[in-house]
This record gives C-alpha cells, structure tokens and sequence, in this order.
C-alpha cells in the first residue's frame, strides 16, 4: 500500500515537471485574410499555439468588418466535392497548435461590410473556451500569393 502511494507521488510529480513549455498565453502568428468583395465573403487564417499549460478551444471570433463571422472546415465530401463545416469549438490541446489555412480550419467572414483589398488591415478578435480575448490586426492578402487556392472565400454561403 505504502508503496503504490509512493509510486502515485512520482507520477504525479513528473506529470507537474514535464508540461509543456509555457508562455503562459496562446499565441497568433502568420495571419492573413484573403482579399475580397462587400457583400461576398473572405476567410482569415493564422497559426495558434497553446502555451498556457492547459487544454484550451477556440469557440468564435468576430470582426465588425463582416455580417457574421464564424469557425469552418473545410472537407472533401465523399462524391469529391469541397464542403465547409461549421465548427462549434475546435480543441487547442495544452502545449499543442492549430493552424488556420485554406482548404482546412478557417475564421469564415461572412457578408462583408466593404471590400477587401490587399494592403488593407481588418481587425479580428478570437474567442476561446479558457483564455483571454486576442485581438489581431491582420493584413488582407492574394491568397493566390499565399499559395491559398482553396474554396474557403467563394461567395457559397455555408
Ligand atoms: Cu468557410
């Protein structure tokens, strides 16, 4: 008996030693979104790394320069056709990242408030399950720059 506590101790001891490094925030980085339309859509993408030392999601963002803003994924169906899925939440593990890219995970600008055009700056805020707001300032692109093809910023509302 003496000795599963003892071995339950050091379990529990090393489980506390060997987290994740820790920054102690997510962070954001390489952010885009692509150029586009008023009144289409356009879709904005960046990398997030979890350094907060617990299991986080990402439940939603918004952004005043679109109508709706919401987490897609976009998949290829069975029948070959690209198809975007909302998401209620998508899980940030602890010491784990998410990456936001065309074809994949992306913040979905619904109904644009005016055009999108490169060199332009929108601002985006990201919220999360555990973690603080972020907000991010993010420069529009060419996807086709980005080597973004992708379906994510067609005018198909999800
Ligand atoms: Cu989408």
């Amino acid at each position: 008996m003496k000795r599963i506590f003892v071995i339950v101790l050091a379990g529990m001891l090393w489980l506390s030693a060997c987290g994740a490094p820790k920054s102690g925030a997510i962070e954001a980085s390489d952010f885009w979104a692509r150029s586009g339309l008023k009144d289409g859509n356009s879709a904005a993408y960046m990398m997030l790394v979890n350094g907060t030392g617990q299991d986080d999601e990402l439940i939603g963002a918004s952004s005043d320069v679109a109508m709706a803003v919401e987490i897609h994924l976009s998949q290829m169906s069975a029948d070959g056709v690209m198809q975007m899925m909302k998401q209620e939440s998508v899980a940030i593990v602890s010491g784990g990242e998410l990456e936001l890219k065309p074809g994949s995970y992306h913040v979905m600008l619904i109904g644009l408030m005016k055009d999108l055009n490169v060199g332009d700056e929108i601002t985006l805020t990201l919220h999360f399950q555990n973690h603080e707001d972020i907000t991010l300032t993010i420069p529009v692109k060419d996807a086709a720059d980005m080597g973004g093809s992708g379906m994510d910023g067609q005018n198909t509302m999800p």
